[in-house]
Parts: structure tokens; C-alpha cells; sequence
């Protein structure tokens, strides 16, 4: 894959993408609603707004995959959701498809299924598990994983919904030691992605690191080609309210897969 672009490059998912992406003779468009700088010698920077499809459609021209990050990363009115999370994966998509793209990946979140609960025989969570959104939030990326289903089905796309889970330098609280994708494994799972044999059609990923507390399979994920090498326990001691042991059954934040979201009030802006 020589020429990725990349939607939403300037959020925190975006900058932890670019590094881990870069490869020798590989060229990554980076698509915002805000200008990036500085830009490396293999990179481009377009500022444009995710809905447009026809200025999307054009940076798409002679690419190779579209990784799709932009949106809202948390609950928002539903107004804004709509508009940036929804519009814009469907802009996303229907630009890489004018474009002879045929392979993307979709950062989708847990919180597309947020209200699942562990499974009381200690299984891991499948990710073909329905959705059960959260928030306005999750059902934006409910739609999103449904979108890249259609583009997969209408045109023989191959489309990746890549759940993450929660996606930072480290993890910062008990949910997090079960729910971390580190950096390096997110790059792991969207190289997974971008190097997987064609003709996948769609596919839903968790986007998780093996941790050892974590309960979300990586089996469809391993399916792709991805292989985690990160386990958030080596942040364990660093993190106080492990003592005097969680409460995984019946902790409404641990026991759920979308944590606090499930209660965060809908539509107001987190
Ligand atoms: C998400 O989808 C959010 O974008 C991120 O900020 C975290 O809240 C994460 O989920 C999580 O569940 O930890």
C-alpha cells in the first residue's frame, strides 16, 4: 500500500497513526477540519471539512486506502453526531468508492455495543455481537459500522470497523487495564487491516491489546492478521483504585462494555 489517506489525522488517534504508518515509498494523505504542522516529507496535509464528498472524492484520486478516524470522539448533540459522525462516514465511504478505493478501515468505537455486559461464563464478548449503543455517540458508530457494510455488500469493498476500545498512550483507570488498545497495537491493527488479502468484504474488529483482564475476542481480529504484543497490566500498580479488588460483575463502569457512557445524560457534549 503506497498512498494512505488518513480523515481526522489531526486528532489523538491520527497523531499516534502517522509515525506508526510511515514505511519506506509509502505517502500518507492527511485529511482535517484543522491544518496540520509540521508535516513529514512523506505526508500531505488537506484542510477540509468531512462532509464534503466531491473535495473528499478528489484527495481520494490515486489512493490506496482510506483510514477513516474523523468525528466526534465522545457524546455530543445529537445535531453535531449527525452531521460530522454520520454524514461524514458516509462521505467517507462514498468518496473512496468514486475514487476506485476499495479498501478502508473505520474507526468505530465499544460504545457501538456499549451496553453489553460480560459474559457470566467468562467467554470473550464475539465482535458480531449486536449493537446496544450507549449514546448518540454510539449509535453514530452503530451507523458507521452499518454504512461500511453496505459499501461492502453494494460495491465489493473491503471495510474494516475497527471497535475501539480505549485508545491512549496508557490506560488510566481499572476499565482501561481491560479496555486499552496501546499505540502500537492500533498501528498493528490498521496495518492488519490495510495488508489483509482482498475480497474480506466486511469485517468488525475489536480494537483491543491482549491485555490480561480484558474480555472483548481478538479472534476476528487474529482472522485479519492482527496480532496484539501490549498488556495494560504492566500499568496496574501505577493505577489506585484497584484495591481492595474490583467488582467485575456488578460494577455498572466494569461490568459494562461502554463503562460510564451508559449513564452519561444523551446529547449533552462530554
Ligand atoms: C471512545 O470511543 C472514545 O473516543 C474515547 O475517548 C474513550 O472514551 C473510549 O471510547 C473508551 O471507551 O475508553
Amino acid at each position: 500500500m503506497t498512498t494512505i489517506l488518513i480523515t481526522g489525522a489531526a486528532g489523538l488517534v491520527g497523531g499516534m497513526l502517522r509515525s506508526r504508518l510511515a514505511r519506506q515509498g509509502r505517502t500518507l494523505r492527511l485529511v482535517d477540519v484543522r491544518p496540520i504542522t509540521p508535516v513529514g516529507p512523506a505526508e500531505a496535509c488537506f484542510v477540509l471539512d468531512i462532509c464534503g464528498v466531491d473535495a473528499l472524492a478528489e484527495v481520494c484520486d490515486g489512493v490506496n486506502a482510506v483510514v477513516h478516524l474523523a468525528g466526534i470522539a465522545t457524546e455530543g448533540t445529537w445535531e453535531d453526531i449527525a452531521r460530522v459522525n454520520i454524514d461524514g462516514t458516509r462521505a467517507a465511504l462514498e468518496a473512496a468508492r468514486r475514487a476506485a478505493v476499495t479498501r478502508v478501515a473505520l474507526a468505530s468505537s465499544n460504545h457501538a455495543v456499549g451496553f453489553h455486559t460480560r459474559p457470566a461464563d467468562g467467554s470473550d464478548l464475539p465482535a458480531g455481537c449486536p449493537h446496544r449503543p450507549d449514546t448518540y455517540y454510539g449509535v453514530s458508530k452503530a451507523t458507521m459500522e452499518a454504512l461500511g457494510s453496505l459499501y461492502a455488500d453494494r460495491y465489493g469493498m473491503d471495510v474494516a470497523a475497527l471497535r475501539i476500545g480505549s485508545c491512549f498512550p496508557e490506560p488510566s483507570d481499572v476499565r482501561g487495564l481491560g479496555t486499552w488498545l496501546s499505540p502500537d497495537d492500533c498501528g498493528r491493527l490498521v496495518e492488519a487491516v490495510l495488508g489483509a488479502p482482498a475480497g474480506f468484504g466486511y469485517r468488525q474488529v475489536w480494537g483491543v491489546s491482549a491485555n490480561t483482564r480484558r474480555w472483548w475476542s481478538l479472534a476476528e481480529g487474529r482472522a485479519l492478521g492482527y496480532e496484539p504484543h501490549d498488556d495494560a497490566e504492566q500499568f496496574a500498580a501505577g493505577i489506585p483504585a484497584d484495591l481492595p479488588g474490583p467488582d467485575y460483575a456488578n460494577d455498572p463502569v466494569l461490568s459494562r462494555v461502554g463503562g460510564a457512557f451508559c449513564d452519561f445524560p444523551l446529547g449533552e457534549p462530554g
